[in-house]
């Protein structure tokens, strides 16, 4: 299969909530010696996107979200290992997690994987992390980094609780936020040493900041 294809093939798998068939067609992509990246960006994230759109419009419900989700992740699975790798020297320590009260960790682990894939030390927390969970972490590994991932607008407020415990705390480690409704403005706002709208960028600006 083409290339242009196979990524028409993820999307549209994607939003057939069609896990089995997102998986195999992730293997083809790859045994055709498509970049990882491509397949997420070109094939899946347009596939997730256009499954949010569906959602906004009531087309989709929230089973069909989940489904959509479930057939994301599936190939995803197929693709990280491909985006691993790392370098030999430890670029950093960094501790990341989706806030609390909030599940969404697709785009979350997309970073984290590609932060480990260049080198980092990453300590994925999962999601639904609480701010406590991030200090303690952040103590424990004397982290550089702690990277918090918000797509709802109700739960961005927790990156701003995290970026004050952190200093209360008196801990070294600096924050870099991401996700759906996060700016650079707000970054701004609420004093987070780092933003970025996606994975790719993420990783340009962990390097920034653990050499600044
Ligand atoms: C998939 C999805 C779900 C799945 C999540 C599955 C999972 N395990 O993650 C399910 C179905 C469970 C879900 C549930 C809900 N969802 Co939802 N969901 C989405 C959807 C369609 C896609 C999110 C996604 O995975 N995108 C793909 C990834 C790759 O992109 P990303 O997350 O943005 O991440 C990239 C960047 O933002 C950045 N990034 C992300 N994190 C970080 C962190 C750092 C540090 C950095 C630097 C960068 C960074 O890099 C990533 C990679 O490039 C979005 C719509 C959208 N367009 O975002 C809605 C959306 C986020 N959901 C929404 C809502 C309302 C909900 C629910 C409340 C629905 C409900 N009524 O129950 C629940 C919330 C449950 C909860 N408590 O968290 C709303 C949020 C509205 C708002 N403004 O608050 C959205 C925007 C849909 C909409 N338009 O209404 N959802």
């Amino acid at each position: 299969m083409a290339h242009e294809e196979l990524l028409a093939g993820l999307r549209q798998a994607v939003l057939d909530c069609d896990e089995p068939r997102a998986a195999r067609l992730a293997r083809e992509a790859l045994d055709t010696g498509m970049p990882a990246l491509r397949a997420i960006d070109g094939g899946l994230v347009p596939g997730i996107q256009e499954a949010g759109r569906l959602w906004d419009e009531g087309e989709f419900f929230l089973p069909e979200l989940v489904g959509a989700a479930g057939a994301m992740k599936a190939a995803m699975a197929v693709l990280q290992p491909a985006l691993a790798g790392g370098g030999s020297r430890e670029l950093g320590r960094i501790v990341i997690g989706t806030v609390q009260g909030d599940i969404h960790d697709i785009g979350k682990s997309l970073v984290a994987t590609l932060l480990a894939a260049n080198g980092f030390a990453v300590s994925d927390e999962g999601a639904d992390v609480p701010v406590e969970r991030f200090v303690t972490r952040a103590r424990e590994l004397d982290a550089d980094l702690v990277c918090a991932s918000a797509l709802l607008t109700t739960t961005m407020v927790q990156q701003r609780t995290l970026v004050e415990a952190l200093r209360a705390a008196g801990l070294r480690a600096r924050v870099m936020v991401g996700g759906a409704p996060v700016t650079p403005a707000w970054a701004a706002q609420i004093g987070a040493a780092g933003f970025a709208d996606n994975a790719v960028a993420a990783v340009a600006v962990a390097r920034g900041l653990v050499r600044s």
